[in-house]
């Protein structure tokens, strides 16, 4: 086994490596690219774009490193029959999920705007997760491909921070992982709630869970690469 101490809040971190997975929330076109579901609510995609160079910086040293990686998309099948018409009718009907838009229906898995950005996007190997809900957990089989790898440590980042991220890490801890927030590579459409949502996971002694930065993560892994080569 492989330790890595990650410098977190509200304290370090001692995780092994094959027992550590990074999730990467729903880093798709139709969040973060001008004409997608994002755009279409009114936001600024622009906002999440500052996730992108530390998410890709993780990937990176997650691949280096041998982790499993799993990568989630938030979507519904074309007929919508997973797609709960509370969450359907909500906005205007021109910009609802499975409406028409520059990158194909919006939030429709197999359509353009769902998949995952070119930068982040996943190689063979790695994990991909299409979920009809907000949290990773819920109506997937992602449990299962954590619990066939002896995963106990999740490192969560994506978008959005306050939504996806915030309610896969609330399923994960419930679940009994150890849910570590990489701050700087998640985002928000709204910077303040991108704040709280991360005070929440650490407050109160890490009530869901523990908050770095992709640096630190990096840092993390090339010291137990060093220390394993010596
Ligand atoms: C949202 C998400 N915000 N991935 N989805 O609808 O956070």
């Amino acid at each position: 086994m492989t330790t890595m101490i990650i410098d977190a809040e509200p304290g370090k971190i001692s995780a092994s490596v094959e027992k550590t997975a990074l999730v990467i929330i729903d880093m798709q076109r139709d969040f973060l690219e001008p004409g997608g579901f994002g755009e279409t609510l009114g936001n600024d995609v622009s906002l999440l774009a500052k996730a992108i160079p530390p998410a890709k910086a993780l990937l990176a040293a997650a691949r280096r490193a041998g982790m499993l990686v799993v990568h989630t998309r938030e979507g519904h099948r074309p007929d919508l029959s997973d797609a709960p018409p509370a969450k359907v009718n909500r906005g205007s009907p021109t910009h609802r999920i499975g409406a028409p838009g520059p990158m194909g229906r919006i939030l429709i898995r197999g359509e353009p705007g769902q998949d995952i950005i070119p930068e982040l996007y996943p190689i063979e190997g790695e994990v991909v997760i299409d979920k009809p809900g907000k949290g990773a957990f819920f109506a997937t089989d992602l449990g299962l491909v954590l619990a066939n790898k002896a995963i106990d440590t999740l490192l969560v980042c994506g978008v959005t921070t306050e939504v996806c991220v915030h309610t896969t890490i609330r399923e994960g801890n419930d679940r009994g992982y150890r849910c570590i927030a990489v701050g700087d590579a998640c985002g928000s459409y709204f910077p303040e709630f991108h704040d709280v949502a991360l005070r929440m996971v650490k407050a109160q002694g890490g009530i869901f869970g523990w908050v770095t930065d992709a640096a630190r993560v990096v840092s993390a892994l090339e010291a137990s690469a060093a220390e394993a080569a010596e």
